[in-house]
Order: structure tokens, then sequence, then C-alpha cells
């Protein structure tokens, strides 16, 4: 998922847009890091750098310096497109100004349609994990339930279902996957959930279930998206002798937040959760960062 873009010719900044702004960084000493950097490269080359569970992909063309803030997890590949894709747009309008000292002069904000356009070519993919039996494929049909934007998709799958999210989380849109959650199929799990920026960890709140989760799917995820934000789901609150969302976040070691996801008005609720994982408004955890107790 592309969080941030940022703009500059002669250390001023021409265009930035923070869609999910990053906490944990000094944004301002990192893009000066960042920018010195594209400034080296040749017209038209694409790098890119690691801190922490972030990755800025930079580019250089026309003196001008463009860096995209990135979750670390996600594809590279596909970022690297949006990269070139963006800055042919840029071009198109403003290669004439840059090339003179109109640039200085140039509202470039217009871009910003543009670019969130961009954004939103790049699903955001979301892995649903946890045991058969504890909801997966139901979160999955609830957030897929007919909504007031454009329709969402049901895609089923060999290894776990699949959603198309286009409304509700503008700009992005989500790639939600229910990863099978039969034992025989946890180590198949890193093909799917591969660039997946987004975990959420579904249990039935029994502590049976708790115990599963920590032994079986815990090793994967660690193994496989140590970058990734968590939360996890504390489901089937309506059943007797449920754990309370307290107690299964803190056997988890993952902010958990309650749920009945066989009942529809619940829906307004997942999907607002949703959201505040993607835009960082609630408490989450770091794949890398889980620290379990008994
Ligand atoms: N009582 C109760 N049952 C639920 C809830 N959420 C899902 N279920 C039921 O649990 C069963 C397993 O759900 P499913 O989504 O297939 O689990 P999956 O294997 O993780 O995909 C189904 O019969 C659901 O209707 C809930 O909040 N409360
Ligand atoms: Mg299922």
């Amino acid at each position: 998922m592309i969080r941030e873009i940022h703009i500059f010719k002669d250390g001023q900044t021409l265009f930035q847009d923070v869609i999910v702004p990053n906490k944990d960084l000094d944004t301002s000493a990192v893009m000066m890091l960042v920018s010195s950097s594209a400034k080296k490269l040749q017209e038209w080359k694409i790098d890119s750098m690691e801190i922490e569970r972030y990755r800025y992909v930079y580019m250089n063309s026309h003196g001008t310096q463009f860096i995209l803030t990135m979750d670390r997890q996600a594809s590279l590949q596909k970022v690297t497109e949006a990269m070139m894709d963006l800055v042919s747009k840029f071009m198109t309008v403003f290669e004439n100004a840059l090339e003179t000292n109109e640039w200085k002069s140039t509202d470039f904000s217009p871009f910003g349609v543009g670019f969130r356009k961009i954004v939103a070519k790049i699903p955001v993919k979301m892995c649903l994990a946890g045991h058969g039996g504890t909801g997966k494929t139901t979160l999955l049909e609830l957030a897929t339930l007919p909504s007031r934007g454009p329709p969402q998709e049901y895609i089923p799958t060999f290894f776990g279902d699949k959603a198309l999210l286009k409304a509700d989380f503008d700009p992005y849109i989500f790639s939600m996957f229910d990863l099978g959650g039969q034992d025989r199929f946890v180590q198949e799990w890193g093909k799917i959930i591969r660039s997946g920026s987004l975990v959420v960890i579904v249990t039935d709140s029994t502590k049976d279930n708790l115990s599963w989760t920590k032994r079986v799917a815990y090793p994967v995820l660690r193994a496989e998206l140590p970058y990734a934000r968590a939360i996890s789901i504390a489901n089937k609150q309506d059943l007797k002798g449920a754990l309370s969302p307290d107690e299964v976040g803190k056997k988890l070691g993952v902010p958990a937040y309650g749920m009945q996801a066989n009942q529809r008005n619940f829906r307004d609720r997942w999907l607002k959760l949703l959201r505040a994982l993607a835009f960082e408004e609630i408490d989450f955890t770091i794949v890398g960062e889980i620290v379990e107790v008994d």
C-alpha cells in the first residue's frame, strides 16, 4: 500500500500527499536523506531503501525527485510500476514548466487527483488468519454484502476465498483473503499472503483456539509477514463462555476487537475496523513485534 508521495526540486516541495501519516519516523529527516540519494540517480532509474516497516521508492527525472512511501511488506514490483506511471503522467502536464524557471510559480496541486487514482490501482492485501470454524468466511461475506458504493466481489478460491472491497476505503481498495484454517493448509499460507500489508487474526474467543493460533499460525505469520500490521477479532461474543476481547488481546499479544460475524448489524463495525486498521486509527501490533502471554 502506498502511504505518501513527496516531490522535490532544488530542495523545494513541489507536491505532497500524505494518505496515512508515518508516526514512527521524523518524515522531514527521512525525506532529506532519500531525496539526496534520489538526486544521484540517472534519469528514469528507480531505487528504494527500507527503514523499519517502511520502504521508500524513489526516482529522479528533470532534476525533480519523486519519493513514494509504502509499507515495506507490500509488493515492490507493483509500486515500481505505479512510480513509472505517475512520473509519466506528471511529465505529460508539467515537463515544460520543469525545463524553465516557470516551475517556481506553477501550481502542482491538480496532480493530486491523478496520484490517488494510481494509488487505487494497487489493491491493499489483507489476510484473515485463523483456524477453521472461527468465522473467516462469514467475515468475508459480511464485508461483501451489498453496499452503497461500487459492487464488492466475492471470489471463491481453492485454498480459501477472496473478496475485492471497492467501497468505503477511499482511495484504497482491499483485496481480502480467507486463509483456509485446516492444519494441512497453514504451510501454504506463505504463498497466498506474501506482500500482505494487513493481517486480521480471527479467533472464536475460546482458550483452545487461542493456543492453536499461537502454536500454528504465529510461526507462519512471523516468517512471512514480519512488517505487516495486525489486529485480532474476538468473534462469537454471543456464545456462552466466550473470552472477552480484552482477555483475547492480552493472550494473543495483539489488540482484539469483539465481533459477531453472523449478525448483519455488525457489518458497519467490521468495515470501520478494517478502515481504521488501514489508516492506523486504532491500536494494532506489528507482526514481528508480537509478544504473547500464556
Ligand atoms: N454463534 C456464532 N456463530 C458464528 C459467528 N460467526 C460465524 N459463526 C458461525 O461459525 C461457523 C464457521 O464459520 P466460517 O465463517 O465458515 O469459519 P471459517 O472456517 O473460519 O471460514 C458458521 O456456522 C458460522 O455461521 C458468531 O459471531 N457467532
Ligand atoms: Mg472458510
